[in-house]
């Protein structure tokens, strides 16, 4: 019994040494068989004791195997991170790690903002899911209006909705304002029940409101010029046409002059394809209606406003000649990477 006690001592000296020698995963591997293999000195070691062995010199023998195995697996990754860093060779090139950009509503979204910003317009953003009185009611559009079919509007509750417009800004604003200078531009999503070539069911429309004494509608065409000009090009040219919104009176119609055949309607003697007329219809804008802007609680007394609400998503397209607006929204990453 000594005899052995010694011997798995001189043993596990051995190991010691052996493990300081070895350096890489064939040498750990080498020691495995020495001491684990069929042949090892573990086994050899077992075979060795007398058929009536004492317990306690077996549960020695199998510490010693259990220890000899950890200490090999040790070594093993010790080996395998040297191995790992022997083979960086810092001169070979670096991945090119693909490089994103913000995505063209994101763009275009900064774009009007900023001409917006120039002009004194404070940017704000209101709530996408509305309640009818900000969405509708408060607008001027009575319950049995034709502006609120549900035909295109997303009802969350009887009385709550997906916001249709942005035009919701313009009570809130007045709220939160409380008296007049105002001079909002509301930047927001809004969603529709439409799909096709210029509508998506999710879009972005961006809505002005200026209020103050005096506020005619040579305000609006001159804020209407300045953008257009601004952000399509100087040779555009901006006209209004008569239009009806229940929250504006008069209301009207902007339209610009088409990009592709300058406003002439025509591109090599024949009409042109991408607008037909000459001119493009930039969106609503309109005088604000007195009941707004009593529901607002202002007195049109004593201020006028006028406001216009636009898409995103349109402007984008009349200045990228985009066929299709439904590309914006696709993940067609060849489309998308032209921005
Ligand atoms: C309105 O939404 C009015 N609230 C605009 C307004 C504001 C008028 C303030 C007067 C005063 P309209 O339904 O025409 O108007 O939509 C405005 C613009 O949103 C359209 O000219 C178009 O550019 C854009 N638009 C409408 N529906 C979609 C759609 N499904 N996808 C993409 N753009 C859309």
């Amino acid at each position: 019994m000594v005899a052995k006690v010694t011997e798995i001592e001189q043993i596990r000296h051995e190991l010691d040494n052996d493990l300081k020698k070895s350096g890489s995963s064939a040498d750990v591997d080498k020691l495995r068989s020495k001491y684990l293999g069929k042949q090892g000195v573990v086994n050899l070691l077992f075979r060795s004791l007398p058929v009536k062995t004492n317990p306690h010199l077996g549960q020695a023998i199998n510490e010693l195997k259990n220890l000899i195995k950890d200490r090999l697996s040790a070594k093993l990754t010790e080996t395998l991170s040297h191995a790992e860093q022997d083979i960086l060779d810092v001169t070979v090139p670096g991945q090119i790690i693909p490089q994103g950009s913000l995505h063209l509503v994101t763009q275009a979204i900064e774009d009007i903002e900023n001409i917006f910003l120039k002009l004194g317009f404070a940017r704000r953003r209101y709530p996408e899911v509305e309640t009818d009185w900000y969405y509708a009611e408060g607008l001027n559009i009575p319950k049995d209006h034709p502006a609120r079919d549900d035909q295109e509007t997303f009802y969350v509750t009887d009385n709550t909705v997906l916001t249709a417009h942005t035009s919701n800004g313009q009570l809130r604003e007045m709220e939160l304002k409380k008296t007049p200078p105002i001079k909002m531009i509301n930047i927001g999503k809004t969603y529709r029940r439409q799909t096709d070539a210029t509508h998506t069911p999710m879009f972005h429309q961006f809505e002005g409101l200026v209020i103050e004494k005096g506020i005619n509608i040579t305000h609006l065409l001159g804020v209407t010029e300045y953008f257009a000009k601004s952000y399509f090009g100087q040779e555009r040219q901006t006209r209004l046409r008569p239009h009806h919104f229940q929250f504006t009176e008069p209301s009207f119609e902007i339209d610009i002059t088409c990009g592709v055949c300058q406003g002439t309607g025509m591109v090599h003697k024949l009409p042109c394809k991408v607008c037909k007329s000459g001119w493009l219809e930039l969106g609503g804008a309109g005088m604000v209606h007195p009941n707004v802007l009593r529901n607002g609680g202002l007195n049109p007394e004593n201020c006028s406003g006028f406001a216009f609400g636009w898409g995103v998503e349109r402007v984008l397209m009349m200045k990228s000649n985009l066929p299709d607006l439904r590309l914006v929204y696709s993940d067609d990453i060849r489309f998308l990477k032209q921005f």
